[in-house]
């Protein structure tokens, strides 16, 4: 019997809103740019999958027909497409990422952690309270814009906040770029004010520090009561940290959608493109400084600090951009230089037990 593989190479026009049934794969968010990496003898060796859920030692993945946990695969992340092996699972090949969300991993320890890949759209989630800040929400949108996904900031508990409005205008002037909702999570409406994002084969991802209502969101998209969610403590409106792990939902119209354990630390490491596309306007005028590498601090014939000192750009603007630019040379490097020591070191390991097989 031949195999119709037709449903692993789809048109590369995205599927269309309420399409009447989609492959299995389609409904998993396989796209175009997955299947040009790979060909039917590959397929039919290996079956691709995706990562629902990374667990501490197994890979939750799902496709055609297959369901399975296995040990985990070197880089992969929730969201990433394996050709799975099924005799040496742990050698499947991970497929390029049309996208990746990574962020420097919190605590001293110079890594970077994957955060999820080949998501389309970065739902980044703050509430109408106590939550919001602007320079939590200027680093969320820069990774998006650095992995190039669309960014949309949701504002959610609206319904308890009736004087909502300067939320959304402060939200607004992050970014000419990016698109604000504000909304009731709890209430009827998220379905369809998400539902230009939440499209069939379309892979979403809710972002942001707990307690905003990520996974409310999530259970307004699946149309049930899915996933636990847990009331934000009164005095400072901080959530509870209920999802503790990153897991990838199919919703009833063919749509993914990531739901995410809240981040208390966004620490950001090769973001400096992101981080330009945020604060265009400030890079914009460092172009008219009059030294090329002006750090807008002291210098004469800066642009930037006359926009400043003019009323034109707001000066804790200016603040956090050089923070945020700061910090991200500090990780950049600091990461890269622990790449080099890990690269170094993996490389005397390995003359070291070649010299030792040589003595035997
Ligand atoms: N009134 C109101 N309550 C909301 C809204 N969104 C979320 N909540 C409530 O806020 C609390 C926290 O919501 P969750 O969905 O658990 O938040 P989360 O972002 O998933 O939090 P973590 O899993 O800890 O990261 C719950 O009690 C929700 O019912 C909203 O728009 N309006
Ligand atoms: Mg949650
Ligand atoms: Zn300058």
């Amino acid at each position: 019997m031949t195999r119709d593989y037709s449903q692993f190479f789809p048109k590369s026009s995205p599927p269309k809103a309420n399409a009447p049934s989609l492959s299995p794969l389609t409904a998993l968010g396989w796209q175009s740019f997955f299947a040009q990496q790979t060909d039917v003898d590959e397929l039919t060796q290996t079956p691709p999958v995706r990562v629902a859920e990374v667990h501490r030692n197994a890979l939750h993945v799902r496709g055609d027909g297959v369901d399975d946990v296995i040990p985990p695969v070197d880089d992969a992340t929730v969201g990433d497409w394996l050709m799975l092996d099924r005799d040496h699972p742990k050698s499947s090949r991970v497929l390029d990422r049309k996208s990746l969300i990574k962020r420097r991993a919190p605590g001293t320890d110079r890594r970077e952690q994957l955060i999820a890949a080949n998501v389309d759209t970065a739902f980044v989630v703050t509430s109408c309270n106590q939550d919001f800040k602007v320079a939590r929400l200027e680093r969320y949108v820069a990774l998006a814009f650095e992995a190039q996904i669309t960014p949309v900031i949701i504002l959610t508990k609206t319904d308890l906040a009736p004087d909502h409005q300067h939320y959304v205008d402060a939200a607004r002037a992050i970014s000419d770029h990016i698109t604000i909702v504000a909304l009731d999570a709890t209430g009827d409406a998220p379905r369809s004010q998400l539902a230009a994002w939440c499209k069939p084969g379309a892979t979403v991802a809710f972002l942001g520090s707990s307690g905003v209502g990520k996974s409310t969101l999530t259970n307004a998209l699946l149309g049930a009561e899915t996933l636990a969610t847990q009331s934000i403590r009164e005095d400072d409106a901080k959530g509870r940290h209920t999802t503790t792990r990153r897991q990838l939902f199919a919703i009833p119209n063919g749509c993914l959608v990531l739901d995410t354990p809240g981040m208390r630390e966004l620490q950001l490491t090769d973001a400096a493109s992101g981080i330009r596309d945020v604060f265009s306007d400030m890079d914009d005028l460092s172009g008219q400084c009059r030294f090329k590498d002006c750090k807008h601090e002291t210098e004469p014939g800066c642009a930037v600090l006359e926009a400043v000192e003019s009323g034109h750009i707001d000066p804790s603007r200016l603040a956090r951009w050089r923070k945020l630019m700061a910090e991200d040379a500090f990780n950049s490097a600091s990461l890269s230089e622990r790449r080099a020591k890990d690269k170094a070191f993996g490389k005397m390991v390995r003359e070291i037990t070649k010299q030792k097989s040589k003595r035997r």
